[in-house]
């Protein structure tokens, strides 16, 4: 996996607030390339795997709860130094805590809600890109 990529979901809040449109102009509009992209939607095991790593948290169940009651957007997103600009460009964790102009400051609800996922690490955005893409659907 070359390592100007990274990966994201669009969760499923975005997707019942009607924010896909804005949310993948406004990533394309930042320089992203769309090398993946579709509307899915995870099972409670896949969530628990993709979050295995908070899964002593006390928010893993609401985490999978959440992330499992409707469609997401999937997509691979190329561009150089993918993985940290695009942390950059969704804000923090917590929209409360997000700069001015940040995906989640712009769409996000809470730090529960939040809108949008990006991979935290090169090696990461390689697994979760694995996880909900073949190979054939990378372009
Ligand atoms: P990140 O998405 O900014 O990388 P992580 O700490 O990796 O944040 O947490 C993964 C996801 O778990 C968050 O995006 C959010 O949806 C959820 N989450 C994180 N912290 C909390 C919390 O304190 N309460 C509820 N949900 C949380
Ligand atoms: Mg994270």
């Amino acid at each position: 996996m070359t390592t100007n990529r990274t990966f994201t979901m669009l969760k499923p809040d975005a997707v019942e607030k009607g924010h896909i449109g804005a949310i993948l102009d406004k990533i394309s509009a930042s320089g992203f390339k769309i090398v993946a992209l579709k509307l899915t939607q995870m099972t409670t095991a896949d969530a628990k795997e993709f979050y295995a790593i908070h899964s002593e948290r006390p928010f893993y169940g609401e985490l999978v709860e959440y992330m499992t009651r409707g469609p997401i957007v999937a997509a691979v997103l190329e561009k150089d130094n993918a993985v940290e600009d695009f942390r950059t460009l969704i804000g923090a964790t917590n929209p409360a805590d997000a700069a001015e102009g940040t995906i989640r400051k712009l769409y996000a609800a809470s730090i529960g809600e939040n809108a949008v996922h990006g991979s935290d690490s090169d090696e990461n955005a390689a697994i979760e890109s694995a996880f909900h893409f073949a190979g054939r659907e990378m372009f």
